[in-house]
């Protein structure tokens, strides 16, 4: 029988936090080894499919099209270009392949019939495929679902409180909506969030209880540390200490023992040991590869010299569930409905974002 708890309270969680050091550890590593390979780690890949230019106002997000960074745009990718990089991304190691696109929510037409092509391509390559695409509505996550798809990532970010301050072109309840319609499917929920943006630690405790009590949990929970990138309201944070992130790790990997724990953005500013110690406390995945969706992420032969250097090895896909069925175009039960989904927009503004719009608008 599973032990897995769905009644997490933010005081139970704030007090694992808070452990001493080395009991947080060994708890974890403890929960870490009665469900995982601690000496396995997967290895994923992600591939911005459609970069920036995005309505939204995520504070973090250098894709958002109002905060005046310096990536490069690009319109969506055709399937033999995502093909061509999934087969590269195989070759040295990836096991699962994660497609962003900077949109709101997802539009039916020509461009996702081109995502679910890349779906049933990357399926056949006998990797797992996760998209991350922004609010879908239960009749899109069927269709994916039906091209193949693995994982729906779809982070919850922060605590409910500090989502406020965080986006006001949309609400917690819309996020919790997208991972809803992503349970009522075959597709595995891949949801976690950002530390480092200002919250408070009863913010990543709030987060957490948010996921954990989840019924079914999320599949996988990536904890990314915040890259700020200059341009966007968050510029001038401070990295988020190693210290905190193994807290988080092991916090997350305690109160969702079968859940797969990403170790996701971040990881430049991460020493080696730093990472050892994530991996120790829960962390069994990262992604590989020089960049992550625009910003920079360590070079797959120096993670590879890491995996040595620890015995770790690469996961194989679908080790916790069998690789979906590819239902081709022509016979799917779902099509476009096109449908205009309620997703709320909160009326309310947040300081910081209006700050970094205003400097933006001074530059020019
Ligand atoms: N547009 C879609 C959405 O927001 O759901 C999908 C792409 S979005 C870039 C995917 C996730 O990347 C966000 O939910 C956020 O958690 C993470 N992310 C974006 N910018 C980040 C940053 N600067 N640092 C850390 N994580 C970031
Ligand atoms: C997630 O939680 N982290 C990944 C993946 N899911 C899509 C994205 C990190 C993006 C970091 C900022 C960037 O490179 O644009
Ligand atoms: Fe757009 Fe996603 Fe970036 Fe928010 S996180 S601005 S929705 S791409």
């Amino acid at each position: 029988m599973s032990e897995t708890r769905h009644n997490w309270t933010k005081d139970e969680i704030l007090e694992i936090y808070n452990k001493p050091l080395m009991e947080l550890l060994y708890d974890a590593a403890t929960v870490h080894r009665k469900h995982h390979d601690p000496n396995t780690v997967q290895v994923s890949t992600l591939l911005s499919i459609k970069t920036g230019g995005c309505p939204e106002d995520c504070g973090y997000c250098p894709q958002a099209a109002r905060y005046h960074t310096n990536i490069e745009g690009n319109d969506l990718m055709t399937v033999q270009q995502v093909k061509a990089q999934a087969l590269r991304a195989k070759s040295s190691g990836s096991s699962r392949v994660c497609m962003g696109a900077a949109w709101r929510n997802v539009k039916d037409g020509e461009e996702f019939d081109q995502v679910l092509e890349m779906v049933r391509t990357i399926n056949k390559l006998d990797m797992e495929v996760c998209c991350t695409l922004g609010m879908i509505t239960e009749n899109q996550a069927q269709r994916l679902a039906e091209a193949g798809l693995y994982a729906y990532n779809h982070n919850l970010d922060s605590s409910e409180e500090y989502y406020k301050e965080v986006i006001s072109t949309r609400g917690y309840e819309d996020r919790l909506e997208t991972i809803d319609n992503v349970r009522k499917t075959n597709v595995t929920v891949c949801s976690g969030g950002i530390i480092g943006m200002g919250e408070h630690v009863e913010d990543r405790a709030g987060m957490l209880v948010a996921l954990s009590t989840l019924n079914p949990q999320p599949e996988s929970v990536p904890i990314n540390a915040l890259v700020a990138v200059e341009g966007t309201p968050m510029e001038d944070q401070e990295p988020v200490s190693i210290w905190d992130m193994v807290r988080m790790v092991a916090t997350t990997r305690i109160v969702m023992p079968e859940t797969q724990v990403r170790l996701s953005a971040g990881r430049t500013e991460m020493t080696r040991e730093g990472q050892a110690m994530c991996f120790f406390a829960g962390a069994n995945s990262i992604f590989a590869g020089d960049k992550l969706l625009t910003t920079p992420n360590p070079d797959v032969n120096q993670d590879m010299e890491m995996f040595k250097l620890l015995g770790l090895q690469p996961q194989k896909p679908f080790i916790k569930k069998m690789q979906p069925p590819t239902v081709e175009a022509e016979n799917s039960q779902f099509q476009a409905l096109g449908e205009k989904p309620k997703w709320s927009r909160p009326d309310h503004k947040i300081d910081r974002n209006e700050e970094a719009k205003q400097k933006a608008k001074a530059a020019n």
